[in-house]
């Protein structure tokens, strides 16, 4: 069973997620901050997995701790669920266009934690969510799950088209990544013997 749990309490954010890579794409995402269920909702969706998180953070402050904090602990849990890594497809790549937004995203599932981040936002905000964010979710993500993660937006205007292009295709591509793959007959998927 590729499935995990994590929960990590500080001074800034309780947060609890599990997450089963075998799902069908069912969540259940209380984060208290709108935009950011929605990005966690379509992640669970496109990547098929099943995905619980609930964050009580200290939105009073804002809403870096609760977005970092989450994309901590999702990471671990990834990291739990995959385990030592036997079967794997471990390379992902994909385009994720999101109407006039082309998005790319390269993953290795390599155990070396890299995050390369080619996006930038036109505005500060997207709804009340700081776009800024976006990259911080993505950095504690790839720190945390021990992925090397590159990602590009090639191209698009609207915000909210090049967060979801980004949410999505991470999903699509760790969907890609982790997948058994049956001619590595459970191996790992390394010259080296480990990942
Ligand atoms: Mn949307």
């Amino acid at each position: 069973m590729r499935n995990a749990s994590i929960s990590r309490r500080t001074a800034e954010t309780d947060v609890s997620v599990s997450i089963d890579l075998d799902g069908t794409g069912k969540a259940a995402i209380t984060t208290g901050v709108g935009f950011l269920d929605h990005m966690l909702e379509l992640f669970a969706r496109h990547g098929l997995f099943d995905v619980e998180i609930k964050c009580e953070g200290d939105l009073h402050v804002d809403q870096h701790h609760t977005t970092e904090d989450i994309g901590i602990a999702l990471g671990q849990a990834v990291a739990k669920a995959l385990g030592d890594k036997r079967g794997i497809a471990r390379y992902a790549d994909i385009h994720m266009p999101m109407d006039e937004t082309l998005s790319r995203l390269a993953i290795d599932i390599s155990g070396r934690p890299f995050l390369v981040f080619r996006t930038s936002f036109r505005v500060e905000k997207i709804g009340q969510f700081d776009t800024e964010l976006v990259r911080e979710f993505f950095q504690a993500f790839a720190m945390n799950a021990g992925i090397t993660l590159h990602v590009e937006t090639l191209y698009g205007d609207n915000a909210h088209h090049i967060a979801e292009s980004l949410f999505k295709g991470l999903a699509r591509a760790l969907r890609k990544a982790v997948a058994i793959d049956p001619r590595e007959e459970g191996r790992v998927p390394s010259t080296k013997g480990s990942l």
